[in-house]
């Protein structure tokens, strides 16, 4: 009989994929010894995933088809694609051939048909059909806005508005962020670096720490997990209420409430599913590295209004999310990503361990009450997962 003690282990330590080698398939003498097979959990959270892609252009390929299913308000095929893209990323090396995807977990037969196109033909019709049509195009150059959503993309493109140049003299009404976000277009759309996330990271950190001695600033989102360039820069911080002093710096900002009261409020998952931090969503002025050399004090209107004549800077999408210290553990779990490690970590959560998990809290429903943790490796341990680091969370 077949030896698979090597799956089953690897199953049970939550380690990524075990390649079947050829010798080892030739001396159990199976028939397709010339496929080299994968083999991998289906949970991503059970998964360790580098940014270290063996399959760029098939996971590129599912993602584009996953991004204009989100835009199309078809989430769950969203959700499958972006599942399927997932399960390639961890693959150890590049595929070759359909066969070797053989038992392989979350790949439906679009997503197969996908990628035999492309390992055959050398691209996806699909993805080539998607990517020129007007209706795509349309949605990504309006959704690119800050401040716009698919469902408001929507309405213009029926209203037929599908560029920049339509929609400013179409006469439509734009909210405060679409405004912030058309004027600071172009540099919005450049890629944050890293060398840019630190940078505001320290005016971050003074401007909070002046307010809030103590605070705790952590850089969270794609860059904790070792990305070198992002779509915005994400940090969380660590305390209740308090507003912070970034004035001037900010171009615009939005904050919500944190509402969550865990005592009233019953489990974990919010009724809603926007989380219930503090939260500020905002468009950051950094200025250029030259100029940055010099320590940045608070800036007076006139100072902004001279750094913007004079001198050189860029927009930068900020995030910032404020949790309570005893939420804190959660926060970091639920706002380091990625996005599809987030929900797979809540999907094991509530099928497989009967819990609810939020970036709040974590509930365990058998026993009815909230478990405390003070950091992530407590937070997977009653999740009965091994600890998976921010840096293989790249699903
Ligand atoms: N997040 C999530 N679910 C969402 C949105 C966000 O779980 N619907 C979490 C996971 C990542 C984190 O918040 C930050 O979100 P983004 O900035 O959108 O993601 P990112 O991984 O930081 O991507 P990028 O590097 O492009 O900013
Ligand atoms: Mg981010």
């Amino acid at each position: 009989p077949l030896d698979i003690s090597w799956f089953t282990e690897s199953m049970r330590a939550g380690r990524p994929v075990e390649i079947l080698d050829r010798h080892k398939v030739q001396e159990q003498q199976i028939d397709e010894a010339e496929v080299v097979a994968f083999s991998v959990p289906s949970y991503a959270c059970l998964r360790r995933t580098t940014l270290d892609n063996h399959n760029p252009v098939l996971t590129d390929a599912l993602s584009l088809l996953a991004e204009n299913a989100e835009l199309s308000d078809e989430d769950g095929r969203g959700v499958a694609f972006r599942r399927a893209a997932a399960v390639l990323k961890a693959l150890p090396e590049p595929v070759t051939g359909v066969t070797q995807l053989r038992g392989l977990p979350c790949l439906g037969g679009h997503s197969l048909r996908v990628i035999r196109d492309i390992l055959e033909n050398g691209a996806s019709s699909e993805v080539e059909f998607t990517k020129q049509s007007e209706r795509f195009k349309a949605l990504k150059v309006l959704t690119d806005i800050f401040g716009v959503g698919a469902k408001t993309a929507e309405r213009w493109i029926r209203d037929g508005i599908h560029s920049l140049h339509q929609l400013q003299e179409s006469g439509q009404t734009l909210n405060r962020a679409q405004q912030a976000g058309l004027e600071h277009y172009d540099d919005l759309k450049q890629p944050v670096t890293k060398a840019e996330a630190d940078a505001i990271g320290e005016i971050v950190e003074e401007a909070v720490v002046s307010v809030l001695p103590g605070a705790q600033i952590t850089l969270i989102g794609g860059f904790r997990r070792g990305k070198l360039t992002g779509h915005d820069v994400d940090f969380l911080i660590t305390h209740p209420e308090e507003v912070l002093s970034l004035q001037g710096f900010l171009l615009y900002q939005k904050t919500t409430r944190n509402s969550y009261l865990e005592a009233k409020d019953g489990p974990a998952r919010p009724a809603s599913n926007m989380d219930r931090f503090e939260r500020c969503f905002s468009i950051f002025k950094l200025a250029d590295a030259e100029k940055r050399g010099t320590k940045q004090t608070e800036n007076t209107p006139e100072d902004t209004c001279r750094l913007a004549a004079h001198s050189r800077w860029r927009a930068v999408r900020v995030d910032l999310v404020v949790s309570p210290i005893s939420q804190f553990a959660f926060a970091l779990l639920g706002w380091t990503g990625s996005k599809l490690f987030e929900r797979e970590l809540r999907r094991w959560a509530g099928h497989e361990k009967a819990m609810s998990l939020s970036s709040h809290a974590l509930y365990d429903n058998k026993q009815g009450r909230y478990l405390k943790a003070t950091s992530e490796e407590e937070i997977f341990t009653y999740l009965g997962l091994e600890y998976i680091p921010p840096s293989e969370r790249n699903a």
